[in-house]
């Protein structure tokens, strides 16, 4: 008996972007040992933290292919890009790489609503609300890097943004979240 319950193209689509978030996943992590390397611990915390969400992404995506009774592909993951040149430019990268992301889940919204398949439209809402957090998140750090200096950022403004980073939630807080009686 048939129990696919995933179109062709829509098989395709979600096991392609299972690989782009473990590509996330892997992403982070470079940069992280790159942190690492470079004495930024509270940055590297942060980076590894996120390397562990995209890696639950991936999962999310694994699952739900499975679920609607489809193949799981499990392909090679791209090589992540080169180490960045500094701060300013570690988070630059990964601002872009979060609005590629956002792209990649936007087409499959589409498709999903062209082809009427419901379930995998609600399923991919999610992601698209963990995306607009994720994208206000990077571009909050980008405004505090600037405000430290940011590619002429002192050793010391340089220090407490590290410092800063540690704690930093691994979630931003959106402004539909928000109502009058809790703003
Ligand atoms: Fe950074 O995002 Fe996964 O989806």
């Amino acid at each position: 008996m048939k129990k696919n319950r995933l179109s062709s193209s829509l098989q395709t689509g979600l096991n392609t972007q299972m690989t782009q978030e473990a590509l996330a996943a892997q992403i982070y992590l470079s940069y992280a040992a790159w942190a690492t390397s470079e004495g930024f611990s509270g940055i590297a915390n942060f980076l590894f933290r996120h390397a562990n969400e995209e890696r639950n992404h991936m999962m999310k995506f694994l699952e739900y292919i499975m679920e609607r009774g489809a193949k799981a592909e499990i392909e090679a993951i791209p090589k992540p890009p080169k180490d960045p040149t500094s701060i300013q430019n570690c988070f630059e990268q990964i601002f872009q790489q979060e609005i590629g992301n956002t792209a990649g889940i936007y087409k499959l919204v589409k498709m999903s609503f062209d082809e009427g398949d419901w379930a995998t439209w609600h399923f991919l809402q999610w992601f698209v609300k963990e995306q607009t957090e994720e994208e206000t998140l990077a571009l909050n750090l980008l405004d505090k890097i600037k405000v430290a200096g940011g590619e002429k950022a002192t050793s010391e403004a340089l220090y407490n943004l590290d410092r800063d980073l540690q704690k930093e939630p691994d979630e931003a807080a959106l402004a539909e979240t928000k109502s009058a009686a809790n703003p």
